[in-house]
């Protein structure tokens, strides 16, 4: 354990951890079993193209989301822009700052307009009354975010998206698995989105989801992710390829298997890291409403600078010097990048505020419960003595961060 400023590895003393401890390893299941299915996926020679796995996966996410009808996709950034074609959005669409760029690059790659708008600090996710007072007569949808996995408004949504006759979609690409009031995260707005990219709750290499209770826009999308083909391989619009492919499917099907134990493994570290850093002054760990359903897939702690006298970045700086590779879910927020910074400069205090204070701390199936013990021994180290911290990192490379 560390007891000095100077033990720190970004000062001079050896590094926690042998090898680098990751936030968003992947939760890869049962490796006979996904040899299995690809097996069997040779051995039927089909590979791709709305294939057995693709199907059964997609029948199991859509009962895990409580919907109808599930579209497995390449990944969660084409299926945004099939949901936005095949909801003929144009003009608008307003989302909040504070995500992951891939949901408003999604859109503006396909010429909309991205409008951003603050979120309620109360919740990190879009703030409903902001939203409703930036729609305009271009505003075709909005798509909120169920940020590190914690449902948005959804009811205050949906009135909004009602009263001003505007589309809503959200980008579930955190969600699989949660609840909002009991009812599951996918089957609010018209759509939902979910991502299983390899550093998701459930992998499928790369993959996405589009998932609905309207039949019509799903068998738009399904078309649309196949080159336009409707069945009897009639070709009714310009589609593009956004499938995915067998051997993902496997992976996704083989990670579905994991996906409670993964699930009841994060809790059990969201508890660690609860109590090994309760009562640090400064420091919050986000929360989850344990009346919810959760997946507790992202850890994610708030660094008050003012009070630790450390800024997130420079508490990233000393655990990646350890081998602890954190990740700034989600800073910058995309309001302060290009090319959206040039094109429509906005302020946003309370995502502005947040985005320089959160940092992922690595959670999932391979991080043990020692892990999570030194992990804290290093914050709680860092931030307890932040501003000699501070002064010595300063001392060496003087700081481009305020504290
Ligand atoms: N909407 C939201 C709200 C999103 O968060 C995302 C994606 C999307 C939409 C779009 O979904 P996709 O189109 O990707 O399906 C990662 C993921 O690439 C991205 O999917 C995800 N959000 C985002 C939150 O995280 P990066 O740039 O942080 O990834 P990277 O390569 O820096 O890896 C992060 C950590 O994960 C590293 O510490 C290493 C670890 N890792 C990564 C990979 C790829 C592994 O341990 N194994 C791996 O295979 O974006």
């Amino acid at each position: 354990m560390k007891r000095n400023v100077g033990d720190l590895a970004v000062f001079g003393g050896s590094s926690a951890f042998l090898q680098p401890l990751h936030v968003g390893r992947p939760n890869v299941g049962d490796r006979a079993r996904f040899f299995d299915r690809v097996n069997w996926a040779l051995d039927h020679q089909w590979l791709t193209n709305g294939g057995p796995l693709a199907r059964e996966f997609e029948q199991r996410v859509a009962e895990l989301a409580g919907v109808r009808y599930c579209v497995s996709t390449c990944n969660a950034t084409v299926a945004l822009q099939l949901l936005a074609r095949a909801a003929d959005l144009s003009g608008e669409v307003i989302m909040p700052s504070l995500t992951f760029p891939a949901t408003a690059h999604a859109f503006r790659w396909l010429g909309l307009t991205p409008v951003f708008c603050d979120i309620d600090p109360a919740t990190s996710c879009l703030d409903p009354a902001l939203v409703e007072a930036a729609i305009t007569p271009r505003t075709s949808a909005i798509v909120p975010v169920h940020l590190w996995g914690r449902p948005c408004a959804v009811d205050q949504f949906e009135k909004v998206a009602a009263d001003h006759g505007v589309q809503l979609f959200y980008d579930a690409a955190h969600g699989l698995g949660c609840t909002s009031e009991g009812r599951p995260v996918g089957g609010f707005g018209q759509a939902e989105v979910f991502s299983f990219h390899a550093t998701k709750v459930v992998n499928a290499f790369e993959g996405g989801a589009v998932v609905t209770d309207d039949e019509e826009l799903a068998q738009r999308v399904r078309a649309m992710h196949n080159f336009g083909f409707t069945q009897g391989r009639v070709c009714t619009e310009a589609g593009t390829n956004g499938k995915m492919a067998e051997a993902s499917a496997a992976m996704g099907l083989t990670s579905l298997d994991a996906f409670e134990e993964t699930v009841h493994r994060n809790e059990a570290n969201y508890d660690d890291y609860q109590s090994e850093l309760a009562g640090l002054a400064g420091l919050k760990v986000m929360r989850f409403d344990r009346a919810e359903r959760n997946n507790y897939h992202y850890l994610i702690v708030e660094v008050d600078a003012a009070v630790t006298g450390v800024h997130r970045d420079l508490l990233d700086t000393v655990l990646r010097a350890e081998n602890v590779v954190c990740q700034r879910y989600f800073s910058p927020g995309c309001h302060e990048m290009e090319p959206y910074r040039s094109e429509r400069p906005v302020t946003l205090p309370h995502t502005e505020r947040l985005a320089q204070k959160v940092l992922a701390l690595p959670t999932g199936p391979t991080v043990s419960r020692e892990d999570i013990r030194r992990v804290c021994d290093i914050v709680r180290l860092t931030l307890e003595r932040g501003h000699e911290v501070t002064r010595r990192a300063d001392e060496r490379v003087p700081s481009t961060v305020a504290p």
